[in-house]
């Protein structure tokens, strides 16, 4: 696991941090990387207090765009995500969600709470799953500059086939951000699964990275998010131009525009959990899940 390093907070003297509570020194996380070396603050349960950040953000009305694509048969992970989003995202703020979809019929029908809106936009589908899953950035892209900045100050940026089991608020938020990937959070650079082809434009060198971060929650203002989608999106048709498509598709892409573009808060893999890596003492809260699915009877329907 990453530990945390010796900081400067480790050294300062006690009357420096005595304005807060008994409780939160306490709780004050030791066992987990809280801060990445270029500064930006890396979430952990136990490392803000949420009714600060929501009096901040009420004051400031934010409102928040989630985006998430149920394209052919993955409609049938949409009920259980927006019951579970609407239970633990984002409460208490202005939220719409974002469906994209090219199957309008089979959106299920949810009471939201007040303030909250579903949008149904419907896009084309494609017929490898890998280009569902990488055009999300060119269709993110163009919504964002078509609608979402009139809209929200904010997009989260999600996979659908995920249920909220725990509160996901604005502690999230940020100009972008991006997610550990829950598999190498406690991995060295050269571990990471970026792509090791140079003929690819998601290339990155052993030699380099910082974390490796997951293609499925992403986000920032939507100013950031339409640069970070323009670049994926670019980078994919020069690749597809040249005939190569990176490993991981747009987890690859993601991963080199975060290495070139360092994200201002990184959220911990509490955010996008999967029961196949056990649960490790350092997640003490597992806010969103990955549901299991079977791969062939899924994907290309
Ligand atoms: C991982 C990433 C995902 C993406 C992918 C690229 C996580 C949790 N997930 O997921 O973001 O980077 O790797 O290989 O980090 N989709 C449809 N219909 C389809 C196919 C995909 O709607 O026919 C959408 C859907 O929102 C889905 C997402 O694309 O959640 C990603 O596809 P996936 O979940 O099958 O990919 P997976 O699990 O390999």
């Amino acid at each position: 696991m990453l530990r945390r390093g010796r900081g400067a907070s480790d050294s300062l003297p006690e009357r420096a941090t005595s304005c807060r509570s008994a409780t939160e020194r306490r709780g004050r996380r030791t066992d987990v990387l809280m801060m990445t070396p270029w500064l930006a603050p890396i979430v952990w349960d136990g490392s803000f207090n949420i009714n600060i950040l929501n009096a901040q953000f009420h004051q400031r009305h934010v409102r928040i765009g989630l985006t998430v694509f149920a394209i052919k048969k993955y409609t049938v992970f949409m009920k259980t995500f927006m019951e579970t989003a609407e239970k633990f995202f984002m409460a208490g703020h202005k939220v719409n969600y974002y469906v994209f979809t090219d199957r309008v019929k089979e959106m299920p029908n949810i009471t939201l709470a007040d303030g909250r809106q579903l949008v149904v936009l419907e896009v084309p589908s494609y017929k490898r799953w890998q280009d569902v899953s990488m055009r999300r950035m060119e269709m993110i892209r163009d919504h964002s500059s078509k609608r979402f900045i009139n809209e929200v100050d904010y997009l989260v940026c999600v996979d659908v086939d995920i249920k909220f089991t725990d509160e996901v608020g604005v502690e999230i938020l940020s100009d972008v951000f991006g997610t550990l990937h829950p598999g190498f959070f406690g991995a060295s650079h050269v571990q990471f699964t970026y792509e090791r082809r140079k003929a690819s434009v998601a290339y990155i060198s052993p030699d380099d990275g910082d974390f490796y971060y997951a293609g499925g929650f992403f986000g920032g203002t939507v100013e950031e998010v339409y640069k970070l989608t323009n670049f994926c999106h670019s980078e994919m048709m020069t690749d597809k131009g040249n005939n190569i498509e990176a490993i991981w598709h747009d987890e690859s892409y993601l991963n080199k525009y975060f290495l070139y573009h360092k994200p201002t808060k990184v959220l911990s893999p509490e955010y996008i959990w999967n029961n196949y890596y056990g649960h490790p003492g350092v997640i003490r809260k597992i806010r969103f899940l990955g549901i299991p699915k079977n791969d062939t009877a899924i994907r290309n329907k």
